[in-house]
């Protein structure tokens, strides 16, 4: 077992914090975080009454959504499939060159069953679908960024909350926040493959009813990961998984142009690093492999200390609390 990183040393089972039992108690699990509450107020779309008009469509989606619900199909204005297709078809570019072999298997089934092309915004309810026969995994819409404790206890029951707008016209090569292009282009890919599956819902077990200073830690190595994670190459170069770089073609071109930012990623100093959410980051973490990543992930998660154990039931979809008491 790895030496305890944990800072919550007195955890008493009688204030055990709330976190989901079963897979619909995650409808009480939505705390968003979004228009200048956490985010920037200078958004590009914030200042444009169209676009914050339409923004409260896909919030009214996202409230009502039940677990179980068909998530609504959504029609996209031809502006939107504009800006889509223009992130598509530069980013496709770049994946050739920049993104990892795991990330680029499962692309011919998501052309296929999922309608990704550069004139058509892939519909949730589809990747949804073709996610839960691949790997288990569904979809659920969201309003904006959730928060981190939220959107982690979603991954333990193979739920990946899903933004389903789009970000705003005038910028279609960055987004301060999570946007359709980045939940659809960045994480998708890779949540088809089994054993990413696999690690996330580990990931979200893990966070279960941890007190906030370990849920900061294990958001802080979520997002230096799988958000902007690099992996070494047997040719020494990097290649990328993180989705918030395969979903910017910006960042993207400044995390692989800027290598001296490339720094090896290391759990125990990693988690003290600062997640910058509405800019480039400082600095980008590699590992040798996408493996490694796994491990290293993995065996932090284990060292976080609660009172507890849980085991999550495939049947039931729901979480057995094991006291140590
Ligand atoms: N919310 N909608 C949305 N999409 C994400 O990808 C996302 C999020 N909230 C938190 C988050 N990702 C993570 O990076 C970590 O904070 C766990
Ligand atoms: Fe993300």
């Amino acid at each position: 077992r790895a030496p305890s990183l944990s800072a919550c040393s007195s955890f008493d089972f009688g204030d055990m914090v709330w976190f989901p039992r079963k897979i619909s108690d995650i409808d009480q699990a939505q705390n968003v975080l979004m228009y200048g509450s956490d985010l920037d107020a200078d958004h590009p779309g914030f200042k444009d009454p169209i676009y914050r008009k339409r923004r409260e469509q896909f919030s009214a989606i996202a409230n009502n959504f039940k677990h179980g619900n068909p998530i609504p199909r959504v029609q996209y204005t031809p502006e939107e499939v504009k800006t889509w297709g223009t992130v598509f078809l530069e980013l496709h570019r770049l994946y050739q060159l920049h993104a990892v072999p795991e990330y680029m298997e499962n692309w011919p089934e998501l052309v296929k069953f999922c309608g990704y092309r550069e004139d058509n915004v892939p519909q949730l309810q589809d990747v949804s679908s073709y996610l839960k026969r691949k790997t288990g995994f569904q979809l659920r819409p969201v309003a904006g960024y959730l928060s981190p404790r939220d959107f982690l206890s979603g991954l333990a029951f193979r739920v990946f909350h899903c933004t389903q707008y789009i970000r705003h016209s005038s910028d279609p090569f960055y987004t301060p926040e999570p946007d359709c292009c980045h939940e659809l282009l960045g994480h998708m890919p890779l949540l088809a493959n089994s054993s990413f599956a696999q690690f996330s819902q580990e990931i979200g077990l893990a966070s279960l009813g941890a007190c906030d200073a370990d849920i900061e830690k294990l958001a802080t190595l979520y997002f230096f990961t799988v958000e902007f994670g690099l992996c070494k190459q047997s040719d020494n170069s990097f290649k990328v998984y993180g989705a918030g770089l395969l979903s910017s073609v910006a960042e993207l071109q400044h995390a692989i142009t800027a290598q001296d930012k490339i720094k090896k990623f290391d759990p125990e100093l990693t988690c003290k690093e600062e997640c910058i959410i509405t800019s480039y980051q400082n600095a980008y973490y590699y590992t040798d492999s996408f493996e490694e990543a796994k491990e290293q992930m993995r065996s932090f998660a284990d060292s976080i200390q609660r009172p507890f154990g849980v085991r999550y039931n495939p049947y039931t979809s729901s979480v057995e609390v094991l006291s140590n008491a």
